[in-house]
């Protein structure tokens, strides 16, 4: 009763805030008080998560761009009414009577190296994201679930053979500086995201949470972090296929001995709705100084070709030294294979483009 009236009373403050405020989110887009009062009261059948579940990170962060988060599966059901507008906004167009197709890869030959001169891209990275069946995502996980994966996954990376080869290092065994290094170099996430942590996807930090680098620092797995797993594929250069077959590899390695939840309507199920569907983003690291000195033009560009620009630090971060990332937006409602080609145009486009200012 008690846990109830604060929520309601949190809610509807955060609520009026988020109204009031100047947010260019998602949610306060799609938020009409007629669906919030739909939705105030509602609760997933098997966690209890509610609204406020939801949507506090949102409600925290106003310069959230999405600002909804699932915290278990049903969600994305019981609260389909502000998820469903939010993802045919995202996701350009999926709307709520289309399916996901199933998985394919496609021809992974039919995708080249973008910058064979080396002259704009400094690095090429894809990753996909996957939840494990059985467990639920971040905010309704126990402390033993973030362990039970953990060890889960310390057995399969154990078995990758070959280019795949590596080593896992829990976070929980990394002091500050190596952990600092990591982030710096861009293998491994940053600390403390407040749209994760205000989403109480942080709990019990850094149990459970590591990275698996392989030798070669080209192909690593985040453990526990946004999702059960992030599965990436990285190199220098601008050679998007090689990046993407390795990624493949990895992905048909740890599948071999991991169930992944996939959703009829949604392909893979992730906890935040803009990376449902093939969960794949694909991007480059990319200097085009002069394109980026216009900063409505590439936005422009951006939008036209269906990309997302974000800072050099990863998302919610700036630019240094010229160095953008670029990479495909959408991920539902096309095939893995589509959202790399779209990547793929787009990039050879922006590089054209900027050859010719
Ligand atoms: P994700 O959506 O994959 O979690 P983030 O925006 O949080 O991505 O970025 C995670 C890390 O990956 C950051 O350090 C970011 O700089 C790095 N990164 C992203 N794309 C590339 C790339 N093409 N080359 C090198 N690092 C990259
Ligand atoms: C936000 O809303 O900005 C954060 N919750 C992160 C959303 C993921 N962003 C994205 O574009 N993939």
């Amino acid at each position: 009763k008690c846990r109830q009236s604060c929520i309601t009373k949190a809610l509807s403050d955060g609520y009026d805030a988020l109204v009031a405020s100047d947010s260019k989110s998602l949610l306060k887009k799609y938020l009409t008080k007629e669906i919030f009062d739909e939705l105030k009261e509602k609760t997933t059948p098997t966690f209890g998560s509610t609204l406020w579940d939801c949507i506090q990170s949102g409600l925290m962060n106003f310069d959230s761009g999405v600002g909804i988060y699932a915290p278990d599966p049903e969600a994305y059901s019981v609260f389909a009414r502000i998820f469903d507008p939010i993802i045919e906004d995202y996701h350009i167009g999926f709307t709520s009577k289309d399916k996901h197709p199933p998985l394919d890869w496609g021809n992974v030959n039919s995708l080249s190296n973008l910058d064979p001169s080396n002259k704009f891209i400094i690095s090429t990275r894809v990753r996909c994201g996957r939840s494990i069946e059985g467990y639920p995502f971040n905010p309704c996980m126990t402390e033993n679930h973030y362990k039970e994966i953990e060890e889960k996954m310390m057995k399969v990376f154990e078995c990758l053979k070959g280019e795949l080869k590596g080593t896992y290092k829990p976070l929980t065994t990394m002091d500050k500086c190596e952990q600092e290094k990591l982030i710096d170099e861009h293998y491994l996430f940053k600390e403390g995201d407040r749209f994760l942590k205000a989403a109480k996807a942080c709990r019990f930090w850094p149990t459970g949470r590591g990275i698996f680098l392989n030798e070669n620092r080209t192909f690593l797995t985040w453990v526990n972090e946004e999702d059960h797993l992030r599965i990436i594929s990285m190199e220098p250069g601008g050679n998007l296929g090689n990046v993407y077959r390795r990624m493949i590899e990895g992905v048909n390695a740890i599948e071999q001995q991991m169930k992944f939840s996939r959703n009829e309507r949604f392909g893979f199920l992730t906890f935040c709705p803009s990376n449902l569907g093939t969960t794949v983003r694909a991007s480059v690291h990319i200097k085009v100084p002069k394109l980026s000195a216009d900063k409505n033009k590439m936005e422009s560009v951006a939008q036209k070709y269906h990309l997302q620009v974000r800072g050099t630090r990863g998302e919610h971060t700036e630019s240094e030294e010229g160095v953008y990332d670029i990479s495909n937006k959408r991920r539902l409602g096309l095939t893995e294979y589509q959202a790399l080609k779209e990547m793929q145009d787009g990039i050879i486009e922006i590089i054209k483009l900027e050859s010719s200012m």
